[in-house]
């Protein structure tokens, strides 16, 4: 195979830009590009076993339309006028429409979806499984989610990998802490276990999960004591004295306390930060999946910018950058203007349940929702509520299960289309490498076609059409054509963000947050907190049947309240108040004895899938799902 160079789109912070060829022996191999600036010519082992996810023969490849409790493959004019005729009888109640997008393709054309199902004004699913929280308190805080350029990381002096587990989230910010480690710099993590920084770090801290708003107010209490808060920096702070007020009239033994942690460790944690060489904070997702995940950011950006770590380079609190910031979506906006009905996702099968009026026909696209978001079971009643749900995907997931149809899609490196990442500042064209097998069709194809079928019809303009309006914003210097031949370009943005520490707010500072709410304890029954973190080898729920060991796995320590009671030579079940399931166990001696770790991504229909058991619930910013709030047991 010739080499052809294509990016991933897939729902990860790198982005990286790919090469696709054979190897000496005619096998198919994909690497990370060696010319792209960031991916450096390294990838992830995810996307090296992609090939054979593709070609795999479980794989979707016609459309299926369920016909009783089996599936009779039907051709796409038959799936699309199906949909097209259920649609055509929905049109004057578009609140009984509700379309679902999800992230896993992170690329621009999946888009089409927004402006095809914003055109019907049908409902829409907002809020996040992801990161909106730790976003959303980004905003509250510097007015816009933004940071200093990842690329200068190597040249960092000091770095918090503040829950960050960089080794399986981001191979490519791992290699950037690596380099700075290399050229000198102190790593210091914060974390509530499961993760392999031991390695990477000068020093570690072992917190209580969902603590790191106590961690952060004693440091800065400890900051204010004594008096080490520069006035040129408290002057570029809106509210700073009541800030200041509630911080104080914490008691810094209590805080100690609902972390778990020590005075020695507060004052490492503090002597980090309190120091004159900057400090580059790299906050991660999983301390944002918490009841109050929004205040746990915004109070480590309070330290961050008290510490005076913001606005300068080597420092910066690094969270998320919007994917569609560097790129021109104005051609998704729908033509009609009708504000959407909500749904929120992290309880979307409550608000399916209650609709008023109920919803009729469902479209997904891009998500194994009813895996992936908590409270399965209920997921499955509320897609059985729904007269018609259409499920775009490549597998038999346990959403794909519960649809009446299925449209097979093209994946990663099938399809034409530009990424952007959440991460970095490049934007790269993925080519298509492969093509899809069967009659699997791009997301984009397929909304085109349906928009055809629909009356009045929906116009969706066509891909070249699409890439080179998004293509049309003041970062970027490059036409679709240039950019098919170049592969990527790098948007024009500021190194450092926040210089002067002038803030995105329209007063330009920064704002403090206003309330800090306690930590809520596990109950008397349920002793451990659930933590269902993300695993190395697979991207989510991007697993095959065969990746499946028969039991889930479950990491606790040996002390603790969690094996009490518990004979270890009998079926161990992982009960909550919603449900139990069967799991191994695996004594991890590293971990808190308040902790129970399970990794992501199993599919319920083989007894993994861990949302069996995690109850739906809300975050304090951002329409959250608040996964990592759940207590759990262990029981015979
Ligand atoms: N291999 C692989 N890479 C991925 C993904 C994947 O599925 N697989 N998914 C991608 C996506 S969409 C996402 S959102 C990211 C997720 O990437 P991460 O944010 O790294 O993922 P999590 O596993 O949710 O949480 C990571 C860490 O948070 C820590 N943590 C949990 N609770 C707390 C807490 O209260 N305080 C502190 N200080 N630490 C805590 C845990 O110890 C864990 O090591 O990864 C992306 N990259
Ligand atoms: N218990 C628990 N659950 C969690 C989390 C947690 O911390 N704990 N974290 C959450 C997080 S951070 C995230 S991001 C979500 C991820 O959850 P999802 O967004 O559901 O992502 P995936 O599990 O990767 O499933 C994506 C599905 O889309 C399909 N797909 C891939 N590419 C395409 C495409 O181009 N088009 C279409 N139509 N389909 C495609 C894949 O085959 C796959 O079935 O999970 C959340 N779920
Ligand atoms: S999953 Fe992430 S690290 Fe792996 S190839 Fe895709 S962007 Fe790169
Ligand atoms: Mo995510």
């Amino acid at each position: 195979m010739e080499p052809i160079i294509t990016a991933c789109t897939l729902d990860c912070p790198d982005a990286c830009s790919l090469l696709v060829d054979s190897d000496t022996k005619g096998r198919i191999r994909v690497r990370g590009n060696p010319d792209h600036p960031f991916t450096a010519g390294f990838t992830c082992m995810k996307i090296k076993r992609y090939p054979a996810r593709l070609a795999n023969p479980d794989r979707i490849t016609r459309p299926l339309l369920k016909v009783g409790s089996g599936w009779n493959p039907i051709s796409w004019d038959e799936a699309l006028d199906f949909c097209a005729d259920k649609l055509n009888t929905l049109t004057k109640t578009p609140d009984s429409i509700l379309h679902v997008s999800g992230s896993a393709d992170m690329a621009v054309l999946k888009d089409a979806g927004f402006l095809l199902f914003g055109s019907l004004g049908a409902a829409t699913a907002v809020g996040s499984l992801c990161s909106a929280t730790g976003t959303e308190a980004c905003i509250a805080d510097f007015g816009v989610s933004d940071h200093n350029d990842i690329e200068d990381l190597p040249q960092a002096r000091r770095i918090v990998l503040w829950g960050k587990d960089v080794n399986r989230c981001s191979v490519h910010t791992a290699g950037l802490v690596t380099k700075a480690k290399k050229a000198g710099a102190r790593i210091l993590s914060i974390t509530a276990g499961g993760d392999e920084n031991e390695s990477l770090a000068d020093q570690v801290v072992n917190l209580l999960p969902g603590t790191d708003r106590f961690l952060a107010t004693a440091v800065l209490h400890r900051m204010l004591e004594r008096g080490t808060v520069s006035d040129k920096v408290v002057s570029r702070a809106f509210g700073w004295d009541n800030f200041c007020r509630m911080v104080i009239s914490q008691s810094q033994n209590d805080l100690l306390d609902i972390c778990g942690i020590s005075m020695d460790e507060l004052e490492a944690v503090f002597t980090f930060y309190n120091s004159h060489e900057p400090v580059a904070t790299l906050i991660g997702w999983g301390l944002q999946r918490y009841r109050f995940g929004g205040q746990n950011v915004r109070f480590i950006n309070a330290l961050c910018f008290a510490a005076g770590h913001i606005g300068v380079f080597g420092g910066s609190s690094y969270f998320f950058l919007p994917i569609t910031r560097n790129i021109n979506s104005a051609w998704v906006q729908p033509v009609l203007h009708r504000p959407q009905k909500k749904f929120q996702k992290p309880i979307i099968a409550q608000e399916i349940l209650a609709a008023d009026p109920p919803v009729k026909f469902m479209w997904i696209n891009g998500t194994n929702l009813v895996n992936q978001t908590p409270d399965y079971l209920a997921n499955v009643r509320a897609l059985k509520h729904v007269e018609t749900v259409i499920v775009v995907d490549a597998f038999m997931t346990d959403t794909a299960l519960n649809a009446d149809l299925i449209l097979p899609c093209a994946l990663v490196m099938e399809k034409e289309d530009i990424v952007t990442s959440y991460l970095h500042n490049y934007v790269n064209y993925a080519r298509s490498a492969f093509d899809p097998p069967g009659q699997a069709r791009s997301d984009h194809w397929i909304f085109r076609e349906l928009g055809k079928r629909l009356v009045p019809a929906v116009d969706i303009p066509s891909i070249s059409e699409c890439l080179a309006a998004s293509l049309k914003t003041e970062w970027l210097e490059t036409g679709l054509d240039d950019l098919r031949k170049n592969n990527w370009i790098k948007a024009k943005r500021p190194r450092v963000l926040f210089e002067n520490n002038r803030f995105a707010h329209p007063d330009g500072r920064y704002h403090p947050p206003k309330r800090l709410d306690p930590e809520e304890k596990p109950p008397a029954t349920y002793p451990l907190r659930l933590l269902t973190l993300i695993r190395k080898e697979a991207l989510h729920s991007q697993m095959l049947p065969a990746d499946h060991n028969p039991l889930p796995t479950i990491e606790i320590s040996k002390d603790g309240p969690g094996l009490a009671g518990v004979d270890l030579n009998k079926q161990v079940w992982l009960v909550s108040p919603l449900a139990r399931m069967p799991v191994n166990i695996k004594i991890n001696s590293a971990l808190r004895p308040e902790l129970a770790i399970g990794r992501r991504g199993g599919w319920a229909r083989y007894g993994h899938g861990y949302n069996r058991i995690i109850e739906a619930g809300l975050t304090d910013m951002g329409e959250g799902a608040a996964f990592y709030q759940q207590f759990v047991r262990l029981e015979n």
